[in-house]
Parts: structure tokens; C-alpha cells; sequence
């Protein structure tokens, strides 16, 4: 398996197991059948609904399979109604508790955007949300950094952050995001986003990397264009003997970046971790370069309010 460095030599596996979406009754068996098969790598997130789940299944499958704490890389996310600084430490214990974790390896600010503490998950209007005066970026990072002092975390970082909000938080801190996690695949491609972060040490992860086509109705437009149905995705799987979504997976990891494709399905947890074994050429790199549209599954607008405050999370 691949491996990425943070800055102190610590490592994380390329591929990782997705958890949104995977329903309380799945989330488990899913999270075992992936540790089965070799995965170490899971991406979580409090607002997933499913840490203790997950947790318990880790917890299983670490008896089990007899698999040291520190075989396992395990990411969770502060969601946007923790931004306050003295909001994040008690999230951060939950989510512990839930996963039946010491420590987290990986713990990020979910969304550049700050809800009030008392909605339920997300805001119904502009009144839900905090400004960032209110919620300023630098002290929630502040407050994950004490998190990590503490040793509850090994490495901070964050997710949804455009070059800009990223430099922004730069200027403000000696201790940089050793991680962005954001949507990329082949339609959304973001050279530029990811030089930014490889010119300033942060690793990326790629997020939606099959296309996220099980999101929820509210988050989907109609006539989404499918990445495993495109054409250049499928001939170049045929020519490898390989699936649509090995390719997608290898295809992030080529241009490296960590991936983490979710699935709740066994047959698939299988066929996404082998995707490390195909091997793609320079032939076909160009031709999944030309698929870029830049276009976004998620295109944020669940974070954005219609005033002012949160206007063009992405800043683009
Ligand atoms: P993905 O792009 O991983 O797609 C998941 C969908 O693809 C599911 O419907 C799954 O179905 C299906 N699928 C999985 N493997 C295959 C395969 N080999 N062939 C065909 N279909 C397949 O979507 P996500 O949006 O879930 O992104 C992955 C992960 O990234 C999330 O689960 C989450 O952990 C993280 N994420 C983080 C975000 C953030 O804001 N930081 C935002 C979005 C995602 P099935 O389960 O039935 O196999
Ligand atoms: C609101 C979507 C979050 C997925 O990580």
C-alpha cells in the first residue's frame, strides 16, 4: 500500500474506507469487512451519525484480527456547530468515547463555516449560523491545537478549504494543516488547489472520488454527469481489465493524493483497496486530464447563507 508522510515522518495509507452515508445496521459490517481485507485507513465524522459503529466495530475487529492501535489511521471531523473554542475539546471527547479511541490520528475542521451550537446539524436560516467574528477560524484551529498538545490527536488539519481560507489561516499560525480534504476526481480535478497545499506541506485527501451517487436528494442536482459511467473511465478499465471505480481510485492516488472511497458493500470495500493493483500509463493519465470540467458533486450550497456571512465557500 502507498503511503504519504506528515512532517514529522508519521505515515497514512493511500486508500482509506469512506463512512458517510453508510447506515447505522451497515456502517459496522462495513468497517469490519474493510479491516478483513487490509484496509487501516477510515475516514469518519461526527455528523456521519454512525462513530459508535464504528466504533464498536473497530474495537471488534482490532480483537479479531488482532490488530494493534497503532496499525490503524483513523480520521474523524469537528462539524460546523463546534467552532467555538471551548466547543471543540467536548466534541473531540465524544466523538473519542463514540469510537472507542485514546486518540485520533487525523481530527478536521469539517467546513470553513460556523453554525450556532444549538442547531441540529444544519442551519434552517441565515440566524443559524455564527459570523466569523463570532467564531474565528484561527481560535477553533487554536483549540484543536491544544487538543493535539494534549495528545488526543496526532496530526490537525482541515477540509473544504479553498487556497485562499488556507492561506488566510497560514498567516495566522505557526502550525499549519497537515491535511485539506476536499472533493477531487477526475471532473474536478483542482491542479492548482493541490500545488498550493504540496508547495506548503499539506497533504490532500480526495473526497467523492466515484461521484458521491448516493447522497441525499437535497444535495443532488438533476442530470448529474456519472464518472463510472464515463466512457474514457470504462475503456481505460477494460484495457486494465479493471473496474470504473479501481480506475477512479488509482487515478487519485497516481496524482498523489489519499483517497477514501465509501462503501458499505463487501464485494466493493474488496475491489476499491485492490484498485492498488492496477497499474495506469501515461497514456491513460492524459486522457483522464481532459475530463476535467470542474464540476462539483457537492457544490457547498448547504453551508452558505443568503446574506453575506458565508458567501462562495469555495472561493471561486
Ligand atoms: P464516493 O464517491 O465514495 O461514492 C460512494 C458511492 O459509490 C456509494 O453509492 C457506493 O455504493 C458506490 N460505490 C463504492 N464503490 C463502488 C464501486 N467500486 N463501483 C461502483 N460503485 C461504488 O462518495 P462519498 O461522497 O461517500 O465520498 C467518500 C467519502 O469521503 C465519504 O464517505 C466521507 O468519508 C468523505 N467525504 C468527506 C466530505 C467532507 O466534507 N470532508 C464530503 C464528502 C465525502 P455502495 O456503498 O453500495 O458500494
Ligand atoms: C454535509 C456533507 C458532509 C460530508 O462530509
Amino acid at each position: 500500500m502507498k503511503k504519504f508522510a506528515f512532517r514529522n515522518g508519521d505515515s497514512i495509507d493511500a486508500i482509506g474506507l469512506g463512512t458517510w452515508k453508510s447506515d447505522p445496521g451497515e456502517v459496522g459490517s462495513a468497517v469490519k469487512a474493510a479491516l478483513k481485507v487490509g484496509y487501516r485507513h477510515i475516514d469518519c465524522a461526527a455528523i456521519y451519525g454512525n462513530e459508535k459503529e464504528v466504533g464498536a466495530a473497530l474495537t471488534e475487529s482490532m480483537k479479531t484480527n488482532n490488530i494493534d492501535r497503532k496499525e490503524l489511521f483513523i480520521t474523524s471531523k469537528l462539524w460546523n456547530t463546534n467552532h467555538r473554542k471551548e466547543d471543540v475539546l467536548p466534541a473531540l471527547k465524544q466523538t473519542l468515547r463514540d469510537l472507542q479511541l485514546e486518540y485520533l490520528d487525523l481530527y478536521l475542521i469539517h467546513w470553513p463555516v460556523a453554525f450556532r451550537p444549538d442547531i441540529d446539524d444544519f442551519p434552517q436560516s441565515d440566524d443559524d449560523y455564527l459570523s466569523l467574528e463570532d467564531a474565528p477560524i484561527f481560535e477553533t484551529w487554536e483549540a484543536m491545537l491544544n487538543a493535539k498538545n494534549q495528545g488526543l490527536i496526532k496530526h490537525i488539519g482541515v477540509s473544504n478549504f479553498s487556497a485562499k481560507k488556507l492561506s488566510g489561516l497560514l498567516t495566522e499560525t505557526d502550525h499549519a494543516p497537515e491535511m485539506n480534504q476536499v472533493e477531487l476526481h477526475p471532473y474536478l480535478q483542482q491542479d492548482d488547489l493541490i500545488s498550493y497545499c504540496k508547495d506548503n506541506n499539506i497533504l490532500v485527501t480526495a473526497y467523492s472520488p466515484l461521484g458521491s451517487s448516493d447522497r441525499p436528494k437535497n444535495m443532488k442536482k438533476e442530470d448529474e454527469p456519472s464518472l463510472l459511467e464515463n466512457e474514457v473511465i470504462n475503456s481505460i478499465a477494460q484495457k486494465h481489465d479493471a473496474t470504473p471505480g479501481q480506475v477512479l481510485i488509482k487515478w487519485a492516488v497516481e496524482r498523489d493524493t489519499i483517497v477514501i472511497p465509501k462503501s458499505t458493500n463487501p464485494g466493493r470495500i474488496e475491489e476499491n483497496f485492490k484498485s492498488r493493483e492496477i497499474s495506469l500509463d501515461q497514456e491513460d493519465m492524459n486522457r483522464i486530464r481532459q475530463l476535467d470540467m470542474h464540476y462539483r458533486y457537492l457544490d457547498g450550497k448547504a453551508m452558505e447563507t443568503d446574506g453575506d456571512m458565508y458567501k462562495n465557500i469555495f472561493d471561486e
